[in-house]
């Protein structure tokens, strides 16, 4: 190779090493604007949704968390006398499993809570087995005393079948069904009465293929007795008339009786729009419940439930446990004993309680659609409750209404 090939070749080499300088060095800035970009977009995708809350967690500021006026439980060393409680059909078993996990990964593995299992016919080995294997707490398995899951002495029995025949030709949900009448009498009236009851204060009601979609970061006992709350609920909804027509009149007949158990500061305007008048058939819906199990214990509800016992409406009608426990607490408790929990995620079929909120949703990892979410939808009663407690509503909850 001679010298000119040599100098006709560096030539180019020359100019072609200066433009890749130029265009290493733009390369170098523009990787290094990328990966900056990156970085930035990526905290800011991790630590959105707290960059505007200033790092706090919801459950750090008592005017962020919806409902406000709450307070979180920070020492969280010893248990509260508190159990799960499932009224269950031994052959539901493998619809109840899944309902277990999903309260336990949620919640329970860390807070060890007990569960207490109840029926009117005895657990199999199996059902012990399996349920012991996935509860972190001890476990309890109650049967049911035969007097209190029959009829009444001074219940029609022929009546009854006629009635449940009626129904049935209307089309009435469970309508026809004996079994579910001495569910809804048991859930109301005998369930904290039961002997696996006695060594606890609090209970959450769990039933088969119910599921939890959010985690729970803090010890709900411990949060209903901070806060002073008596009954905690996720869904609110409205009743079937049919399956109520007398109650409410039955309730009246109680409450010029006993007028002294309405409480002062009762939630009545949640229940009825004419002032008493009617009942506007909202309920909290009683598959899910967390709540003091003195308030049913206590004077007012016994008495109450007794009065409705003998009126027989739990079998002449259909009256399920789900009004019968949100009349009593809209009427026997002071309102602000009455909490919405609008941060745990919940379904029971067909319904969802999904938080609406993407700060509630994302801190507790909740797996759940907010487009499903049932709280603010018109066959709720949630706008209502928060409205007549002048609780503030989550942002974008308008966008759920329908
Ligand atoms: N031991 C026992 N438990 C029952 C019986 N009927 C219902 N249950 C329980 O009572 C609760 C309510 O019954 P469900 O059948 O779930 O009634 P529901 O929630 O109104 O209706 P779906 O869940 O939609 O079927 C659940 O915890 C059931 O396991 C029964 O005959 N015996
Ligand atoms: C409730 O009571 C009122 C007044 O006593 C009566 O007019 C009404 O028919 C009753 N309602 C039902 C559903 O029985
Ligand atoms: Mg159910």
């Amino acid at each position: 190779m001679g010298k000119k090939d040599m100098a006709v070749k560096d030539h180019p080499k020359n100019v072609s090493s200066k433009k890749n300088f130029t265009i290493r060095l733009v390369g170098i800035a523009a990787v290094v604007m990328f990966t900056l970009m990156m970085l930035y977009q990526k905290k800011d995708r991790v630590t959105g949704y707290y960059s505007s809350y200033k790092g706090k967690s919801y459950m750090d500021s008592g005017d962020y968390i919806y409902p406000s006026r709450v307070q979180y439980p920070r020492n969280e060393n010893d248990k509260e006398k508190a159990a799960f409680v499932t009224l269950v059909r031994d052959r539901d078993l493998y619809n109840l499993v899944d309902a277990i996990k999903h309260v336990e990964d949620r919640f329970n593995k860390n807070y060890n809570y007990d569960w207490v299992f109840l029926s009117e016919t005895e657990f199999s080995q199996e059902f012990i087995d399996v349920t012991t294997a996935l509860v972190t707490g001890k476990t309890k398995y109650g049967l049911i005393p035969e007097a209190e899951w029959t009829y009444p002495e001074w219940i029609d029995q022929k009546r009854c079948a006629e009635v449940r025949e009626e129904m049935r030709k209307k089309e009435i949900i469970f309508g026809d069904m004996e079994s579910y009448r001495f569910m809804c009498r048991y859930e109301s009236g005998f369930f904290y009465r039961h002997e696996t009851m006695d060594e606890y204060d609090w209970y959450w009601r769990v039933e088969p293929d119910i599921k939890l979609h959010c985690d729970i970061n803090y010890d709900i006992f411990k949060f209903m007795r901070e806060n002073n709350k008596k009954y905690g609920f996720t869904i609110s909804i409205h009743e079937y008339e049919a399956t109520i027509a007398t109650l409410w009149n039955t309730t009246k007949k109680f409450m010029e009786l006993y007028p002294e158990y309405l409480h002062e500061n009762n939630m009545l305007d949640f229940i009825s729009d004419d002032d008493g008048g009617s009942y506007n058939n909202c309920h909290f819906w009683s598959n899910f419940e967390i709540g003091a199990l003195d308030f049913w214990r206590g004077e007012a509800y016994s008495k109450y439930f007794d009065f409705l016992d003998q009126a027989g409406g739990f079998f002449y009608e259909r009256w399920g446990d789900a009004p019968v426990h949100s009349i009593a607490a809209a009427l026997f408790l002071d309102r602000d004993e009455i909490h919405h929990f609008n941060d745990l995620g919940y379904f029971h079929n067909p319904f969802h309680s999904c938080p609406v909120d993407d700060v509630v949703r994302f801190e507790n990892k909740c797996a759940c659609d907010p487009n499903l979410d049932f709280t603010w939808k018109d066959f709720s009663c949630g706008v209502l409750f928060y409205t007549v407690n002048n609780l503030k509503k989550p942002d974008g909850w308008l966008e759920h209404v329908s």
